[in-house]
């Protein structure tokens, strides 16, 4: 017997038969979780892995709850896509991150284009975060309240919301966020804070600041966008990425890594490529597993046949631990080995 993340006993840890997830519930972590989206449900093949739940005890929508999509018209709510990723978790008994409320991307026109003076600004988005979190409460492991609010060099990030309401709709959104759904945890999401660094610092300076003013905050996201050799070619990086990591569990939050992927920048990527990825991922997994308070890791897609990568980074890619054709990469090995003990 052993304790698992959540508090309840496991059986017998099954070595022989052990996955991703089992690796990270013997570490003591909550799941080893991956991002996915519905259109991605017709592909039998993907499907069959998706719903392995001894590799994945956790699921984030990736595209379907932003607010674009769940709330394309003000008060019209569309979770056509939304539940279908929800329901596909409940029939495995797989947590689900909810993402996201608030972001500077996939605003729908009708915010976008409103010319909400502050008040409502803040009414809109109230409206929106506390809709969407009710309507899902009870369910929800996690919300991503606020994505992606800083600069590289820690300050706020102008958008649309600052601009109009000022730090304020922080606030606005995880207050909506926790009145509708209680038992949920709330998180601000970011890239590029998985070090200390002067964006990190300023993300530790807004939870303080918010926790100073009473609003509830429980965790931070580290998504860990990396490029192949980011960790495994720098030896400070590590032990910067676990002082990272407990500079906000000392704040009394949980972390999570949220969107883990390790972009090739040279396709086909060599085998000698494949071992230094194999590394990144050790790294980042093994740092999480250190901490504590880091909770568990999601990859952002679990194969190379449905990666953001290579639309986003042209001529980069081959960034998922496994690969176009649903095969385990070497990086696979390397999140085991992160979690083992
Ligand atoms: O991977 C996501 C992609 O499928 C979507 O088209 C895109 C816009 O909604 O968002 C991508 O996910 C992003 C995430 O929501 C926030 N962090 C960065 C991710 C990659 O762009």
């Amino acid at each position: 017997m052993y304790l698992a993340g959540n508090g309840t006993f496991s059986a017998v840890f099954d070595a022989a038969n052990a996955q991703l997830n089992n690796f990270a519930q013997r570490a003591g972590k909550k799941y080893f979780g991956t991002a996915t989206n519905e259109y991605q449900f017709n592909d039998t093949a993907y499907l069959k892995q998706l719903s392995n739940t001894r590799d994945f005890h956790q699921l984030t929508p990736a595209h379907s709850m932003k607010w674009s999509l769940i709330e394309p018209f003000q008060g019209v709510m569309n979770y056509t896509g939304a539940n279908m990723v929800v329901e596909q978790a409940e029939r495995h008994g797989q947590f689900i991150r909810g993402h996201n409320f608030v972001w500077d991307q996939r605003i729908p026109d009708w915010v976008l284009n409103g010319n909400f003076d502050n008040a409502t600004m803040l009414s809109v988005i109230h409206d929106h975060c506390f809709t969407v979190a009710r309507h899902f409460r009870g369910r929800m492991l996690s919300w991503d309240v606020v994505n992606e609010p800083i600069n590289d060099d820690g300050s706020l990030k102008e958008s649309l919301f600052l601009n109009t309401s000022g730090l304020a709709y922080i606030p606005t959104a995880l207050r909506a966020a926790r009145s509708g759904d209680p038992l949920a945890k709330l998180y601000i999401n970011e890239f590029d804070v998985e070090t200390i660094n002067p964006k990190s610092t300023g993300l530790l300076n807004l939870i303080k600041a918010l926790q100073g003013q009473g609003v509830p905050i429980d965790g931070v996201g580290v998504q860990a966008h990396l490029t192949l050799g980011q960790f495994s070619s720098n030896a400070s990086a590590g032990p910067s990425l676990v002082a990272n990591l407990r500079r906000f569990t000392n704040l009394g939050i949980e972390v999570a890594i949220t969107e883990l992927d390790v972009r090739i920048p040279t396709l086909p990527p060599t085998r000698e490529m494949l071992l230094q990825q194999k590394e990144d991922y050790r790294i980042t997994i093994d740092a999480c597993k250190q901490v504590i308070g880091c909770i568990g890791v999601t990859v952002w897609d679990w194969t190379d046949r449905y990666s953001w990568i290579p639309g986003n980074f042209p001529g980069e890619g081959s960034a998922c631990p496994w690969d176009e054709n649903l095969k385990e990469k070497p990086a696979y090995q390397g999140i085991i080995d992160g979690f083992s003990i």
